[in-house]
């Protein structure tokens, strides 16, 4: 017997248009089709009789079916996965001996800005926590048309002509027969590609290293990659190049924690920026501009257009422009999010390309790709994409075109004036391409002034701590063997001779691979002379605060009460937030009797997901908690990870130390009276103890 589903209670009370009507939570609008038909039943199929046949002219439920049959557009071919905000880019000074371009010319001036980060082997349902490149792609919607600053979290790449970009992503990407891995480069073909393009080892020696595992999206830097040009109301040009430094400070989580956080919480970098927005604490970057002339380009030891190079700041320093705040989450993924539509060749006035050839064709690509995306020409009508300053074109007509043009001409020259007429050109406003001069034969080559591919990678290298050259050798362990065909587990090695020898040592050692093999033929030997950059370094650069992180309190019954206030008010002052985690999501009893909620259960709170954490614990909560696996997770990966740790006497239990004079009890704060938890406030703005045992 078919049920009879229940009739909606919902009565229509207020006129309107017929657009509104009172249930019990409320006003509410009536639900229509797309049309705007408003809807009676949207639980029932229109059927003939009470078992009978679905009837053909149920106009409601076949449009309802056929808009969700078709929800999906294609995702990304690169980036799939992204999490974007919005907010805006504030000038500190006039910029106008450098660029005319208009959000650059007064003090305090607001552009609006719509920022996508991503990875970018991944697809769209992929964990935030793969060890990637992170995208971080800046739309400013200037006074005079779009402006996109399509940039990574590195600042170099790994390919110099972009005739390799579709090899590179193949390689990269799931494995075509099988479909597998995803998200990852921990496969065969990946380092195969990659033994086999010298000119990736500098990016390799970026993307094994902790860049790539970032704690947050707020915590990693960005750069436009590419030298650009700067050109001012004279016409005379500077090259630039464009880099975002994180107002938070670098911070990266370390591989193991990433590997679990991926499992804990997929969304760990969206669930973050996404809250930090939501409580008003702003993410904050500041553009900062390497500024430097033809003359500095000729002398440089490299080719200011081989993407695969840096100019360290020890050279030419990053001089601070103005700063971009994130302040306003999307009102929809999908719109927003999906649909934004960065192309490089989204440039105005007073900003130029230059001849990098990676930057040429990625100004072909980008236009090309949304078209496919997107579905059609007019995909800047989306309001994401559109232009917020008035903007006249005379492109009409195509799939999709949400605008209603008015006048009689879409073609230029013509003899209707005014408003009939549309737009014309503007020499003084409009754009014009910087006069470079360019003249030569015809050719394909490499310039061998591309041709060094092992100075900057050692630089690199040399430039980090011990703590994070011994990450990069780990994350090459792990990632070669991955790698089933050992030749080229051994290609790679035989790379990271050029580089460094003890990192090659260090990698061979860590596969097992003997007899090292002998160094790769290189175009041109290793500069041994290149001085450490220690702007390359994240532990040198560290943020003195613990502002924008979160601790996570291990609490159960009997917890003390008034210490668990003071660590929330130390919290609070640093900048710093409090997630309490106990056996139960209901929660726990406090020492004075009170009841407090706890954030997630033991399982669902694994301490990879903060920053530093204490034990608030009651004797018997501690041996409690001692006999369920996941606390014990907490307290070792919280040990492991060379978190701080903050710990009433009861927790010891819980820790599995012999005692405060134990190796392994460095960065262990106890908690015996409220006044500690300050101290241990002071302490966690060190993010880690990396000294521990
Ligand atoms: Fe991209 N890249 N890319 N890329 N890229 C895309 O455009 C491409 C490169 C970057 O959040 C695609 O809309 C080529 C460097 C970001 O929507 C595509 C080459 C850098 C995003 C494309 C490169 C980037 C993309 C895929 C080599 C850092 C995500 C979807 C010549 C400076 C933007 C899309 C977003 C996306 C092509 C190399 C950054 C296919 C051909 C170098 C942040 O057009």
């Amino acid at each position: 017997m078919a049920k009879k589903a229940a009739k909606s209670d919902r009565k229509t009370v207020k006129g309107n248009g017929g657009e509104t009507h009172q249930t019990a939570g409320g006003e509410v609008p009536t639900l229509t089709t797309k049309q705007g038909v408003p809807v009676a039943d949207d639980q029932n199929t229109l059927t003939v009789g009470e078992r009978g046949p679905a009837a053909l002219e149920d106009f409601h439920f076949r449009e309802k079916l056929f808009h969700f049959d078709h929800e999906r557009i294609p995702e990304r071919v690169v980036h799939a996965r992204g999490f974007a905000a919005h907010g805006y880019f504030e000038n500190y000074a006039p910029l106008d001996k450098l660029t005319r371009a208009g959000l650059f010319q007064k003090k305090g001036q607001r552009t609006p800005a719509f920022v996508r980060f991503s990875t970018v082997a991944g697809n769209k349902g992929s964990g935030d926590l793969a060890r990637d490149v992170r995208g971080f792609a800046v739309k400013l919607y200037t006074e005079e048309g779009n402006w996109d600053i399509v940039g990574n979290n590195i600042p170099v790449f790994f390919i110099q002509d972009a005739m390799k970009f579709p090899d590179l992503i193949h390689a990269a990407k799931q494995e075509p027969d099988r479909g597998f891995p995803q998200a990852q480069t921990a496969h065969d073909n990946f380092w195969d590609f990659i033994s086999l393009t010298p000119e990736s080892m500098h990016m390799v020696m970026w993307i094994m290293s902790d860049r790539t595992i970032p704690r947050s999206l707020r915590f990693m830097e960005g750069f436009g990659v590419h030298s650009f040009r700067m050109v001012n109301a004279k016409g005379e040009s500077t090259f630039v190049k464009f880099h975002w430094k994180p107002k938070q400070g670098m911070q990266s989580v370390v591989w193991n924690e990433a590997l679990k956080i991926n499992g804990a919480d997929p969304d760990f970098h969206r669930r973050d920026m996404w809250g930090a927005i939501e409580s008003g604490d702003y993410p904050e970057w500041e553009l900062g501009l390497q500024i430097f002339d033809e003359k500095f380009a000729e002398k440089f030891d490299f080719d200011v257009l081989d993407p695969t190079k840096i100019i360290p700041e020890e050279e030419v320093p990053v001089t601070p422009v103005g700063r971009l705040v994130l302040n306003r989450n999307v009102d929809n993924f999908f719109a927003e999010t999906e649909q934004v539509a960065f192309c490089t060749q989204n440039i105005v006035p007073g900003i130029d390309f230059t001849n990098d050839p990676l930057l040429q064709g990625r100004n072909f690509s980008y236009l090309d790709t949304q078209l496919k995306r997107l579905g059609g020409p007019n995909f800047t009508h989306i309001p994401i994409n559109a232009p917020k300053c008035p903007y006249h074109t005379l492109q009409q007509d195509g799939h999709m075109a949400m605008e209603n043009p008015k006048g009689r001409a879409n073609y230029e020259p013509n003899s209707w004036g005014g408003a009939e007429g549309g737009p014309r050109e503007n020499p003084q406003r409009g754009f014009h391409s910087y006069p470079a001069e360019e003249a030569g034969t015809k050719q394909r080559l490499r310039p061998e002034s591309f041709s060094d591919h092992y100075s900057q990678a050692r630089q690199f290298f040399i430039s980090q701590t011990e703590v994070e050259q011994d990450h990069i050798t780990d994350a090459l362990v792990f990632e070669l063997s991955k790698v089933d065909t050992v030749a080229i587990r051994a290609r790679m090695v035989s790379h990271l001779r050029n580089i460094d020898e003890d990192l090659a040592k260090g990698v061979a050692k860590g596969l097992r691979l003997s007899p090292l093999p002998r160094a790769a033929d290189a175009a041109r030997p290793t500069r041994q002379d290149l001085k450490a950059s220690p702007a390359l370094s994240i532990l040198l650069n560290q943020p003195e605060t613990f502002s924008g992180r979160k601790i996570g309190a291990l609490v159960s019954d009997g917890a003390d009460a008034a210490l668990l206030t003071a660590l929330e008010k130390a919290a609070k002052k640093e900048g710093a937030k409090v997630a309490y985690v106990a056996a139960s999501v209901g929660g726990v009893k406090l020492s004075d009797g009170s009841w407090l909620e706890a954030d997630e259960k033991i399982d669902g709170g694994p301490s990879v997901v903060f920053d530093a954490v204490a034990l608030v614990l009651s004797e018997k909560g501690a041996r409690e908690l001692a006999a369920m696996p996941p606390a014990r997770d907490f307290v070792s990966d919280a040990l492991a990870h060379k978190k701080f740790i903050g710990f009433t006497e009861e927790a010891v239990a819980l820790l599995g130390l012999s005692g405060p004079d134990d190796a392994g009890a460095e960065g262990l704060v106890p908690l015996d009276k409220a006044g500690d938890a300050a101290r241990f406030l002071t302490l966690c703005r060190h993010l880690r103890c990396w000294t521990r045992a």
